[in-house]
């Protein structure tokens, strides 16, 4: 694969691949940046931004019965995960209206692998709006390693857009690290066209200054290899994995693997590229 490399973003000359982003703690599903054209580098060196509108959010919960532990959530639960996510993005800029709350039990999706048969029927079944509506579903996930999976914003597959999120993940829900309600903050990050922080063409060589990684700058670059299982779920304040590189570890960042209590922030470059990928992938129906 070429690339090219600037100081302020990074251009895959290739299509990307990825349809499906999956947030399972090890392997990272890797995935280009998607191209950015001229038009939209000129838009931004004009600061001309189009902020997203209030984003239509619909909350489905799907469950196996009316019990917590089959993955019903209350009407209460859904507003405190809510808040989690509006709070979240409001010094972003970006606002949600929560226009609808959906309950759907059924036994017939046993939710393993993510893209079988199950996902597909689930959300063809209970996707509302367009490319621009939230589609957020809550499902008792069983896999313990899973928080949840997104489409990507150039990735859309008409009813397959959105993005499912493990039941217990909300806030109080009892995850063990992904306890207040931040997973979905997370996955709604990649809707919005964010990649990981420890995004890498060559996971061999996590630390090379000239890999685009996630395509933001101000988001350093760090060795996912020093985060092995028992290191999640604490802040790791003082880790500089790549010390050769500029700045620590993003260990608060929503979109590195960080417990709950560590996930504070969206930087600058990420909301830029948020607003960016809204503009160019969501703001207008595709071309038929
Ligand atoms: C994890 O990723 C590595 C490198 O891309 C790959 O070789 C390996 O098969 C993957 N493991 C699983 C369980 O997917
Ligand atoms: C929220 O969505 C509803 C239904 O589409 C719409 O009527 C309302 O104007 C929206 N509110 C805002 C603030 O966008
Ligand atoms: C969880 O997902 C991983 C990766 O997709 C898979 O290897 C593993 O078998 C799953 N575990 C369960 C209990 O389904
Ligand atoms: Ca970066
Ligand atoms: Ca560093
Ligand atoms: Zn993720």
């Amino acid at each position: 694969m070429q690339l090219a490399h600037t100081l302020l973003l990074s251009f895959a000359l290739s299509s990307p691949v990825s349809t499906m982003f999956t947030c399972g703690n090890e392997n990272a599903t890797l995935f280009p940046p998607p191209p950015i054209d001229r038009s939209q580098l000129e838009m931004r060196r004009r600061q001309i931004y189009l902020l997203p509108p209030p984003i239509e959010l619909i909350v489905h919960v799907v469950a196996r019965s009316k019990r917590r532990q089959d993955g019903y959530l209350s009407d209460e639960d859904i507003h405190r995960q809510v808040q989690v996510i509006k709070d979240s993005f409001a010094p972003a800029g970006i606002t949600f209206n929560h226009t609808k709350n959906h309950w759907f039990v059924t036994k017939a999706w046993s939710f393993e692998t993510p893209g079988s048969q199950d996902w597909v029927d689930m959300q063809s079944l209970l996707h509302e709006g367009d490319q621009r509506t939230l589609n957020l579903y809550f499902v008792p996930w069983k896999n313990a390693t899973k928080g949840g999976f997104c489409t990507l914003p150039w990735s859309m597959g008409g009813p397959l857009d959105g993005c499912v999120i493990k039941s217990n993940t909300v806030p109080g829900g009892g995850h063990s690290y992904w306890s207040q309600g931040k997973a979905a903050v997370h996955e709604i990050g990649h809707w919005l066209g964010l990649a990981h922080t420890f995004e890498v063409r060559d996971p061999e060589n996590p630390c090379d200054p000239t890999d685009p990684d996630d395509g933001v700058i101000d988001t350093p670059k760090f060795d996912y290899h020093h985060y092995t299982q028992e290191m999640k779920g604490t802040c790791h304040l003082d880790l500089n994995t790549c010390p050769h590189l500029e700045g620590k570890d993003p260990v608060h960042n929503y979109m590195s693997y960080v417990s709950d209590e560590c996930a504070t922030e969206f930087t600058r470059g990420q909301v830029v590229r948020m607003y960016e990928m809204w503009a160019k992938y969501r703001a207008i129906l595709p071309e038929k």
